[in-house]
């Protein structure tokens, strides 16, 4: 198994406690005296740094939400001068104001590190050509992943997102091994690949690091399939430092956190109380070596569940498992708490159709009505009538008893979903609540 840093990544629970504990002292004290947002916040709590002695005194702490970044936009949360700033992000959101990110000089090396352990979890190394096909820019996965990978000493193509085409050809010619982007951008890729009627064979793809939006397995199968990849799922957020925070490993069984730079914490999202292991439930991470923007118990609204068990590959991070949705993505249909995640994985363990799908949601009188719109693979589209009505109610019969409500469901010609570059946007609510 390779590693890129085996201290840190197979470190003992007890050493990783000791370094975890060290450095949340550091980072309490730090932002207690640097930033008047952290101090006033623990003062009004009745807690000093000293009270902040163990692991366990995490919890004495109060969290930290989107929404503080934008009250104090753009850097009222950033805890060094602006002088030490040596780059900036930020990610647009779908609502409010953007949410602004600093990193200094040492927070950029500490990004390196980690996306330098992720593209090793997908077998990256110095012999590797990394196509980055995540958007470069503002938002963290272009240049994120463009320093990790030059960290491994990869040969990085920074292609950036768009121009399909290009893309595949630069793949074929330039040998990339690796692919960098969206899930759904990889999807998108594997079509027109076909499309192109270039071959697998034509190409030297070994692996894909796909991430920034949720995904199910069974579309993971899918670009499996399609790319003759392995594909791993790669996590992170911006305001944490963006992806690297936690990777799987090619056992494919959660994602490691690398946990000497990020505490997790999975807590309920109602009553607030930190949950124990395996429960599903809102992440909420502390940085304990960020010097820009270091956060404290920064509520991230992506659910998932933690793993404290060895995993076969030898590291001993926590694993936090796929994301299963955000709190406030969940839908809420006719009072049923409905996430897409579960109509994806519906739609693609049937596999009868295209891995396209939208959601509409829209309020007819005072009910609310949920219709799903699932591509017909090409095949399908010739087909009479008859079948196609079968599928549709076999897809409806299966979402019903999985989500426990009706749900209208539409096969539409082949194509006629729109095809994400970025992050995929598959819902439509046409409500005004
Ligand atoms: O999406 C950082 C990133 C770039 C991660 C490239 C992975 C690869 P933001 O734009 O700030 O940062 O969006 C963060 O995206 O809170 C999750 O809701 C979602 N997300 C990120 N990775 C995953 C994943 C980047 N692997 C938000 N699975 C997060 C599910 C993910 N959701």
């Amino acid at each position: 198994m390779q590693y890129w840093n085996q201290t840190y990544e197979c470190m003992s629970r007890e050493e990783m406690t000791r370094v975890q504990t060290d450095r949340l002292i550091n980072t309490v004290k730090r932002v207690y005296h640097n930033v008047p947002f952290y101090r006033e916040k623990m003062q009004k709590a009745g807690i000093e740094p000293s009270d902040i002695r163990s692991l366990e005194d995490l919890q004495k702490l109060p969290f930290t939400y989107k929404q503080d970044l934008r009250d104090t936009y753009p850097y009222g949360l950033f805890a060094v001068p602006l002088s030490e700033i040596v780059r900036i992000h930020a990610s647009s959101g779908t609502t409010g104001r953007q949410t602004v990110v600093g990193y200094t000089r040492r927070d950029l090396d500490t990004w390196a590190e980690v996306m330098a352990r992720t593209l090793t979890c997908a077998g990256g190394d110095k012999n590797s050509f990394i196509q980055i096909a995540y958007g470069y820019g503002l938002f963290t996965g272009g240049l994120g992943v463009h320093y990790g990978a030059e960290r491994i000493g990869a040969s990085v193509i920074p292609i950036s997102g768009g121009n399909t085409k290009r893309q595949l050809q630069i793949m074929k010619d330039f040998g990339t091994t690796i692919l960098a982007c969206t899930p759904s951008y990889a999807l998108y890729m594997a079509e027109e690949m076909e499309e192109l009627g270039i071959s697998r064979s034509d190409l030297k793809l070994k692996a894909g690091v796909f991430g920034a939006e949720p995904w199910s397995n069974g579309m993971r199968k899918q670009i499996e399939e399609r790319l003759g990849i392995m594909a791993i799922d790669i996590y992170g957020l911006s305001e944490v430092i963006g992806p690297g925070v936690a990777s799987e490993c090619p056992y494919q069984c959660g994602m490691h956190i690398a946990e000497d730079h990020f505490i997790p914490e999975i807590i309920n999202p109602e009553t607030k109380e930190v949950l124990p292991p395996g429960s599903v439930g809102e992440l909420v991470f502390t940085t304990i070596t960020k010097e820009g923007l270091p956060l404290i118990r920064y509520r991230t609204r992506d659910l998932s569940s933690l793993n404290y068990e060895k995993c076969e590959c030898g590291r001993t991070e926590v694993r936090m498992s796929k994301v299963t949705g955000r709190t406030d993505d969940m839908l809420i249909i006719r009072g049923v708490n409905v996430f897409p995640s579960q109509i994806e994985s519906v739609l693609l363990e049937l596999g009868e159709t295209a891995p396209h799908y939208l959601l509409i949601i829209d309020r007819v009188g005072n009910l609310d009505t949920l219709e799903v719109w699932v591509e017909m693979t090409q095949n399908m589209f010739s087909d009479e009538v008859k079948c196609i009505e079968d599928i549709e109610r076999k897809i409806r019969k299966e979402l019903e008893g999985t989500l426990g409500i009706s749900a209208k469901v539409k096969l539409v010609e082949p194509k006629t979903i729109e095809r994400s570059e970025g992050k995929a946007k598959r819902v439509i609510d046409k409500r005004n609540i």
